[in-house]
């Protein structure tokens, strides 16, 4: 017998039984029922509620906040708190598309990638993507460190005065990432370890294909690291384009370049930034406060 015949039947067995009848017919019309006797369903009027009762939920419904997309040249502030205000400067265009694809070729072919090992949590891994890295300090993320390198390509120097002249900020480091494919990616974090100094600006330029820069904000304190509900921005980032992120950014904001699932080509992401001797007594790469390091 199936599981749902033999539940039926022991319920069968189980419901109270009828009211004896007492008309010619055996039944007993409706109208000389006592008022609160259980009814020929078999349910007492007493214990069922007569009207239908709206009880508002425990929890309130929340909507997601729907997410945006800005991809229109200039300033946008994104938030003003709590660590102050936020801001993305986006510069599509800021090099011609010839003289950013001949530099895309020329930076692929000539500067040094490597593929860095990261750890998390005492275990090994391999970062999704090629970096390299310039600056007169070494540069440690995730527990792994990318030595101090002074021989910045001629390309490079070139384009760190450009980017200097439009953000107004001086820059004396810049990391370097090829994302190879769409299965090359970047995961959410902040750049905000310590030795990027407090509030920290940084200069990123887009050279190859377009991919999509994410940012969400922080949660507060009470979602207990939950993002579900936070905002969330969209930004693509093509051929040539400059994007600044300024102000608490780093502090209010985590970004990524997550992997995608249609093709794309080999995309360089050059980011400018301003490094800090490690402060004394910190362990290298050491973070302002606990975010995740770049995967
Ligand atoms: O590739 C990008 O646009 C982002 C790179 C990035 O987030 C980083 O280097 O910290």
């Amino acid at each position: 017998m199936s599981d749902k015949r033999q539940r039926a039947r022991v319920q069968g067995s189980w419901a109270k039984p009828l009211p004896k009848p007492s008309g010619p017919s055996g039944a007993v019309p409706n109208n000389q029922q006592p008022k609160n006797a259980p009814n020929s369903w078999g349910c007492d009027p007493q214990k069922t509620p007569k009207t239908f009762e709206f009880h508002q939920p425990s929890k309130p419904v929340r909507d997601v906040p729907p997410e945006k997309v800005i991809e229109q040249a200039g300033d946008h502030e994104i938030s003003l708190g709590p660590s102050g205000v936020s801001r993305l400067r986006l510069l599509p265009g800021f090099l011609a598309p010839k003289d950013a694809d001949w530099m895309f070729s020329k930076l692929l072919a000539e500067l040094p990638w490597s593929q860095k090992t990261n750890y998390r949590q005492g275990e090994a891994y391999e970062e999704p993507r090629l970096t390299c890295w310039y600056g007169e300090l070494p540069y440690t993320y995730a527990r792994s460190t990318m030595p101090a390198n002074t021989q910045w390509h001629y390309l490079l120097s070139n384009l760190r005065e450009e980017v200097e002249q439009a953000s107004g900020c001086s820059f004396n480091s810049l990391l370097c990432n090829l994302y190879r494919d769409c299965h090359d990616s970047i995961g959410w974090h902040s750049d905000d370890e310590a030795s990027l100094g407090n509030t920290p600006t940084i200069a990123s330029l887009s050279l190859g294909d377009t991919r999509m820069f994410s940012l969400r904000k922080q949660p507060p304190p009470e979602e207990n690291g939950d993002y579900t509900y936070v905002e969330r921005i969209r930004v693509p980032l093509s051929n040539g384009t400059l994007l600044l992120m300024d102000g608490a950014t780093q502090d209010d904001w985590q970004h990524q370049v997550a992997k995608e699932y249609h093709d794309r080509g080999p995309r360089i992401n050059l980011t400018f930034r301003t490094t800090y001797p490690e402060p004394a007594g910190h362990r290298p790469g050491t973070k302002l406060r606990f975010t995740p390091s770049r995967t």
